[in-house]
């Protein structure tokens, strides 16, 4: 039976090329300068699906892919019910943290139970976040350039994923707190796992063994 497999370009593309290879799976067209979003593969029953990176969870849930590849911050906002996430495969890591201006007091705001306005893609994160911690927070909703809102003055803080912290640096941002380590999973649709067995099992194994052996 065919499978579809559910990518987003960038990041987790580029860094899952290597994992597809070991199963002997190569792209037919690179999503970076074709505009194909349905790219045939060198296995004539595996094709690939070009989402938007918060888009790969609903895709799988659906059944419109069998499998897919999502970062840990794009799961903990989705619901993952009928979701098998057998395999953290350690590729696009970063770490989500909360961050502010380098010339913001966070921890004395905090001390003194300040309401905080904190700017976030992330709301359903940040909301588990800041209540665990006592903290009051007014949440305002974003859909890109995190780091613009506190040097507006639409937020105190933001919640953003982090990695070489290049980003923060060159905006006068300090990160002040780290709400979880991040890396990507191989996402399994559940009816896909039983129906199709036999062409997904082999795929789980080849990741997870590429994924312990770290490349
Ligand atoms: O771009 P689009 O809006 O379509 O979606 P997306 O931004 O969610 O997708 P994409 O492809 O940029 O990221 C896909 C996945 O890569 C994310 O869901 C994460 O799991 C993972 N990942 C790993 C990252 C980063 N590292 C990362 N650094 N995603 C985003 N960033 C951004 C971050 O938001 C910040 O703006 O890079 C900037 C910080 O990078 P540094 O190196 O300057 O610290
Ligand atoms: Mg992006």
């Amino acid at each position: 039976m065919a499978i579809t497999i559910a990518l987003s370009k960038g990041r987790i593309f580029e860094e899952t090329l290597p994992l597809l290879d070991e199963a002997a799976i190569q792209p037919t067209d690179d999503p970076e300068t074709s505009r194909k979003l349905i790219i045939a593969t060198s296995r004539p029953d595996v094709r690939l699906i070009i989402v938007r990176a918060s888009d790969v969870p609903t895709y799988v849930r659906h059944g419109a892919a069998d499998l897919g590849i999502a970062g840990r911050d794009v799961l903990m906002e989705h619901d993952t019910a009928g979701l098998y996430m057998p395999v953290d495969l350690a590729i696009a890591r970063c770490r989500m943290m909360v961050a502010c201006r380098d010339d913001f007091d966070y921890e004395a705001h905090t001390r003194r139970g300040a309401r905080l306005r904190v700017a976030t893609k992330y709301i359903q994160t940040a909301r588990e976040h800041f209540a665990a911690k006592g903290m009051h927070v007014d949440l305002i909703k974003l859909y890109g350039s995190m780091e613009l809102a506190p040097l507006t003055g639409l937020s105190d803080a933001i919640v953003d994923l982090v990695s070489s912290g290049n980003t923060l640096k060159a905006n006068r941002l300090r990160a002040v707190e780290e709400i979880a380590a991040i890396s990507s999973r191989l996402i399994i649709n559940r009816a896909a796992l039983k129906l199709k067995r036999a062409e997904v099992q082999p795929l789980i194994d080849t990741f997870s063994r590429s994924a312990g052996s770290g490349t």
